[in-house]
């Protein structure tokens, strides 16, 4: 299986780590979405990520490839039966998270004259305002495999960090500690938004 995909992707992060927890051969193919090319056959929005299984089995949206790996594997499940919405839940507020930091950082990406501020500033308090909420709900522990909700989360702190601002932490004290063992795992550290090189079919977390 491929997944199209590039290096700062955080929804095609959130995929390639999930194949790495559960040990799913998967291998990154980097494109550019300005060069779509064949593409387009694959995913019309020219959006990534998006999953090749063989020809004209293709599934995008990074939480329908999420589904879609939970097919293929017998460890805990990425998104469990038990307390699914919550967890769903979770996975849009931490999707939501992402989406607003990648709009802010499109709109700051505009000539300055085109630019709204009070867009940027809509962004930026949603984006804080959800931090707020997962601080309430995090829990410290974290269990051998991550999970969806887990995996996402820990992305969209990793995606404001890379494109937004660090100073989260100051007013979420228990998400930061939860964040610094995670992003210790190896599936975090192999797909770091700076990293270089695509995953390949031999890059394994060892478990
Ligand atoms: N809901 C989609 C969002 C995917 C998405 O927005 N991807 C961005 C890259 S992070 C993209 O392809 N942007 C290009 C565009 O929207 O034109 C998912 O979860 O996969």
């Amino acid at each position: 299986m491929i997944l199209y995909t590039d290096a700062t992707t955080p929804f095609g992060r959130k995929c390639i780590i999930a194949a790495l927890e559960r040990d799913i051969p998967l291998e990154e193919r980097f494109i550019k979405l300005s060069e779509p090319g064949d593409f387009l056959d694959i995913n019309p929005l020219n959006q990534i990520p998006a999953l090749f299984i063989q020809s004209g089995q293709y599934y995008f949206d990074s939480d329908v490839i999420l589904e879609y790996l939970d097919t293929l594997h017998e460890r805990s499940p990425l998104i469990p039966d038990l307390n699914k919405f919550e967890c769903k839940t979770a996975i849009h507020l931490a999707n939501g998270i992402i989406e607003s930091t990648l709009l802010r950082t499109m709109e700051l990406r505009r000539p300055e004259g085109q630019q709204s501020k009070t867009y940027v500033t809509h962004l930026e308090a949603r984006v804080m305002r959800g931090i707020k909420t997962m601080e309430k709900k995090r829990e410290k522990t974290i269990a051998d495999c991550l999970n969806g909700e887990e995996i996402t989360t820990a992305v969209a702190l990793s995606y404001v960090d890379f494109r937004f601002s660090t100073e989260w932490r100051k007013s979420a004290p228990t998400l930061e500690e939860w964040f610094e063992k995670v992003s210790r795992r190896k599936s975090m550290e192999l797909t770091t938004p700076t990293r270089e090189r695509s995953i390949t079919l031999s890059d394994t977390i060892g478990k």
